[in-house]
């Protein structure tokens, strides 16, 4: 015990007098105060509890001091009185008045002395003993030290293989550091800090019994990461449930509980295996506590008050889940093996993808509970964040602001939690206002192998819960063939949940008893551990072995509820048989109820509104706060805020009017818009302006939609953490959670979208293909040629059509409901708008379709500004609707037949070519044609306008490199649309004159006055970049030139 000596007196050496002084001498202080303190330095250098990471502490007390001797602590105030009243060295500090009575675990330095053992007692006023204070103190080091690095000797590995943690340093030397006990040592009884509770109401132990108990809280079969937390009080929580002797022992009941759910858990996986055992089910063996571990979660979160859960997982033991922790009615389970048509619209999901919804009453707490699994692609963690959505979405929606009656649980794989960055991303929405969901309950089927791959070549960390250290969530990692101790942790995970509303892991240390699916061979890879898998009995066995030795039950009544579940199965396996089709809706894992029923699934419902709420909402929007003569805004607001009132005055919107305008009208209607990303309530470039902050006072805010009418709905605006993957995944969660809510995420700028591609593939392209889901959600994608470089100018406007699943071959049939038809029919809206109405028109539009379909907008920067990128009242009004074609209403129009050239286009180039024709005098040669929506193909619009320009040309004229854009999209449309029309042009030169006679340079063909007309068929050219490989080029020149040549061609006739 010699080390916790060297401590205590190398910091009784440290005076950091100079450290003091220097403080004292550089303050530029009343002389009346530096005399006090030349006075206090004195006397202060040889206090013992001044060192040199308390100095600035000290300072700080000293200063408060000075300015009122009552701000402080009354110790301090005795030590700065003592001290400046020259007190002599190490006498100035006087102990604190003992203000409240120790606390159970607390105890007073003086009584250290043990009653019995011999050592020497402390006659009053008598210097401690040193050797009694060092030898506490290392016992307190020790407990300490199980309590930091118990969990790294625990016996957490049911195949004991696991080695690679300590990385070859000695297991006892980790916990006991150099510290050497004698058997003498042994016997001898130490007080017990107020930082354990092995003691329960013992106060002192023998260090016997001290190691004996600490080895069993923190070195058996639980190893707990907690130590890292920053507060005592949730440190000491944990200690309180994890440290008393005998804490993990279960009630016979319990037990028996635990073994019917170990029985279901198990005979499960036996009963796919025995009927279909070549199908891929990903089976839980292995790792088979899995199943009881999550309804003793759920049992201890709906005992505390829980009514929903919302998880996510990925396939491993998934089918497990859905049956017997969902209770999902395995009959429609076992249809998914049977390859059978579906019943309903869909391209459907394997069936180990598949959500659920289930609301039911859990028998042991006798309440109601709804509990979703939500659907997820093969994609590991990819579902982590839209979990986090929907359930902070159904918080929100149900009032419950501290996540008491809703809550998600997520689980992991080991390989995928360590290895997939999404994870870190969606850690740190955890703590985040606008994305808490209060506290998640992670738990990790961590069977040691990630596919074909061993967790030394997976991860560079000890352990694959490392992740979760960042935000400060306590880690139980726990022996998974140990049922009664990964119950212990599983309810200690819920407790935390429901106490402090963070996030808590829960790692179950188990092996995966076949090869990755049940058709792979494990041997090829990992022959020893599969060696030792083959010796190692289920934990089924192994526990009703455990509980008939223990006379809990008997080995008949183990068979018993073995046989029972295996005729449920039976039965259920036989009314499947009868089943012709499978429903998708059977797994559909958030129904709308209400929301469709009794709906005309093809009527929209108005977006223009009345004049009078426009300007109610362009006023508020264009208002100061109300107080605004407390509320100090920046003054550039104020000119911001002025410049929009004259908008409204003149009856006329820009970008962000119109945005506010769509948002407010909504909001008035109900329905609750969320816009979220990073900085979003600003907006990127600073148009926004939807919160405004009091200059003068901290986190004083002011958000003007959130105050337009006494009963709207709310409107949250939230930047966002600086994550996509996360953040669309969080909205996505969300959107689909509520469908009368508008959720937009907003990219810093489109090109950072492919950072969450996988959010865009997997569940906003196809998400209602694979699982009938719908979602509203819009992504605003600030897109543009503009000369910022190759990352900041291209949201891929390519990518999101060549997603669009509409048929480039076929033009739907004219009909009155061509657009909303449309709609329905495609699996998302891609767009780019060139004005402001289109705007409005197009977000409201999301909420007056009778369904719902995510909407990809490209969204302008430099447009934000632009004098001309303006819209009238007149356009956004009732009556008006969103514009899929905004047809040439100039010149050219009037002089229909004698344009030479229509060109369309979509977004911001518009003004571009409108610029340039202007300049160049062509207003009636040229018609400029704009699609406001790109995808679906506006046919009906396109085909209309093209008959009203029968002598022109017809090009499409984009600003983005001719591989990318909308080019690739919108052809082999046109080309549909385009076949058998026939136009009639001028011959060209090349054409109406030979080859020979060009050639010798003179004309030998038909010499005709007139020029030649042909009859050919009517096809659409290219005018904009040529292919590239970047998005954009980097040189400023390069862009003006590029842009100069795209619009040179633009004119050419
Ligand atoms: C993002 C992603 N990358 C790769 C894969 C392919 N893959 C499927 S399962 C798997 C191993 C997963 O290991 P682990 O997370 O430990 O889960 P386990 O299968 O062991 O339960 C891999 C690499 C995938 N599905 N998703
Ligand atoms: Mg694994």
């Amino acid at each position: 015990m010699h080390r916790a000596r060297v401590i205590l007196q190398a910091s009784n050496k440290i005076g950091n007098s100079e450290r003091f002084a220097s403080w004292l001498l550089n303050k530029p202080q009343a002389a009346a105060m530096t005399v006090q303190a030349n006075r206090l330095k004195s006397s202060t250098a040889a206090e013992p509890f001044l060192n040199g990471s308390s100095s600035a502490y000290v300072e700080t007390m000293y200063n408060a001091w000075l300015t009122d001797p009552n701000s402080v602590h009354a110790s301090w105030d005795a030590f700065f009185r003592n001290a400046t009243n020259g007190a002599q060295p190490g006498v100035a500090y006087t102990p604190p008045p003992n203000l409240a009575p120790y606390s159970k675990n607390e105890v007073p330095l003086t009584s250290l002395v043990p009653a019995s053992g011999g050592m020497p007692s402390i006659a009053a006023g008598s210097p401690i003993n040193e050797k009694i204070i060092d030898d506490h103190l290392a016992v307190q080091a020790i407990i300490r030290s199980y309590q930091i690095r118990g969990h790294h000797i625990a016996k957490l590995d049911p195949l004991e293989i696991a080695n690679y943690k300590l990385a070859g340093k000695n297991p006892r030397e980790v916990i006991h550091n150099s510290y050497r006990f004698d058997e003498a040592d042994m016997d001898r009884v130490f007080k017990l800090p107020s930082t354990t509770f092995i003691g329960e109401k013992e106060k002192a132990l023998p260090l016997r019994e001290i190691l004996n108990r600490l080895e069993e809280a923190y070195c058996n079969n639980i190893g707990i990461e907690f130590m890292f937390i920053n507060s005592l009080e949730q440190c000491n929580w944990i200690r309180q449930r994890m440290e008393p002797p005998n804490v993990t022992k279960m009630s016979p009941d319990q037990k028996r509980l635990i073994l019917a759910r170990l029985t279901r858990s198990t005979g499960f996986e036996n009963f796919l295996a025995k009927k279909w055992s070549s199908e891929k089910r990903f089976g839980l063996e292995g790792c088979e506590i899995l199943i009881p571990a999550m309804k003793q979660v759920i049992d201890t979160s709906t005992r505390l008050g829980v009514e929903s859960i919302i998880m996510g997982m990925p396939h491993r033991g998934r089918l497990n889940v859905l049956a017997n922790v969902c209770r999902k009615p395995l009959h429609q389970l076992f249809t998914q093996f049977a390859g059978l048509e579906a019943e309903d619209d869909g391209s459907g999901d394997v069936k180990y993808h598949l959500g659920t919804y289930i609301e039911r009453l859990n028998r042991v707490t006798n309440k109601n509970i709804r509990l979703a699994v939500c659907a997820n692609p093969s994609h590991l963690e990819a579902v982590d964040p839209v979990v986090q959505g929907k359930t902070r979405a159904e918080q929100f929606y149900r009032g419950d602001n501290e996540g008491k009656k809703v809550m998600s649980i997520l689980l992991h794989g080991d390989a995928a939690f360590a290895g997939q960055g999404v994870v870190f991303e969606t850690m740190h929405l955890s703590d985040l206002p606008a994305y808490t969901t209060h506290g998640t309950v992670h738990i990790v089927v961590n069977n040691q192998i990630g596919f074909t791959t061993d967790p030394r070549h997976s991860r560079s960390s000890a352990y694959c819960t490392d992740v979760a250290r960042v935000v400060n969530a306590p880690i139980f990692h726990v022996n998974g063939d140990s049922p009664e101790a990964v119950m212990h942790v599983c309810n200690v995970a819920a407790e935390w949940r429901a106490t402090f509303h963070k996030d808590v892991v829960i790692d179950i240390v188990s092996y995966r008893r076949n090869g990755h699916n049940e058709v792979d061979e494990p041997m090829f890879t990992q022959p020893l551990m599969y060696q030792k898998i083959r010796k190692t009995k289920p934990v089924l066995e192994i526990y009703a072995d455990r509980l008939i030795a223990e006379g809990v039950v008997t080995a008949e009544e183990v068979k018993d509820v073995k046989d029972k579940y295996e005729k449920i199965c039976e039965d259920a396996y036989n009314q499947a048989k009868q089943e012709t089709h499978i429903k998708y809706k059977d797994w559909l894992d958030s129904p709308w109820s209400g929301f469709f029923e009794g709906k005309d699934p093809l009527k929209m419902s108005p977006t223009g509104v009345v004049e009078e709420t426009l300007v109610h909402i362009g006023k508020r929007f264009s208002s100061p706060p109300p107080n605004a003569a407390e509320f100090e805004i920046h003054k550039g607001l104020l000119r911001i805020l002025k410049a929009r009132m004259e908008m409204v005055e003149n009856r006329t919107v820009d970008w962000a009017l119109a945005e506010a305008m769509a948002f407010g009208s909504l909001l008035k209607e109900g329905i609750h818009v969320r816009l979220s990303g990073e900085d979003v309530e600003r907006g990127t470039f600073s148009h926004r302006h939807h919160v405004l902050h009091h200059q003068k006072v901290d986190k004083a805010t002011y958000c003007p939609l959130a105050h337009l009418y006494p009963d709207q709905a709310p409107y949250t605006v939230c930047n966002s953490s600086l994550s996509e993957y996360g953040v669309l995944g969080f909205e996505v969660g969300y959107s689909v959670t509520n469908p009368n809510a508008l959720v937009l995420w907003e990219a810093q700028f489109g090109d950072f979208n492919n950072v969450a591609q996988c959010i865009i593939d997997q569940f906003i392209s196809s998400g209602q293909a694979k699982w009938v889901r719908q979602s509203g959600i819009v992504l605003l994608q600030p897109h543009g040629m503009e000369g910022m470089g190759p990352e900041h100018s291209s949201a891929r406007l390519e990518r999101f059509l060549q997603m669009s699943a509409d048929d480039p071959d076929y033009m739907p049939p004219e009909s009155p409901d061509y657009e909303v038809r449309q709609l329905h029919d495609c699996n998302w809206v891609v767009a780019n708008c060139s004005n402001p109405a289109s705007l409005f028109h197009i977000l409201r539009r999301q909420i007056a379709l009778p369904f719902r379909k995510p909407l990809i907008l490209m969204t302008p920067k430099s447009l934000l500004r632009h004098p001309e990128c303006k819209s009238s009242f007149d356009d956004m009004r009732d009556g008006t609707a969103f514009k899929r074609l905004i047809p040439e209403e100039g010149p050219a129009a009037d002089n229909a037949a004698n344009v030479r050239k229509v060109a369309f286009c979509s977004g911001r180039v518009y003004y571009d070519l409108l610029k340039q024709r202007r300049d160049r005098g062509l207003e009636k040669d040229i018609a400029v044609v704009r699609l406001e929506q790109i995808s679906p193909f506006p046919y009906d619009l396109i085909k209309a306008e093209i008959a009203k320009y029968p002598n022109a040309q017809l090009v499409w004229s984009q600003e983005e490199h001719k591989n990318m854009g909308a080019w690739s999209y919108v052809e082999p449309r046109f080309r549909t649309l385009l076949q058998n029309q026939k136009q009639i042009r001028p011959q060209s030169r090349s054409q109406s004159v030979g080859w020979l006679s060009q050639l010798l340079g003179r004309a030998d063909g038909p010499q005709t006055e007139q020029p030649q007309t042909e009859t050919v068929p009517r096809t659409i050219s290219y005018n904009g970049r040529a292919t590239a490989a970047s998005p954009a080029t980097g040189s400023k020149a390069a862009h003006t030139k590029e842009l100069r040549n795209l619009l040179d061609e633009f004119c050419v006739l």
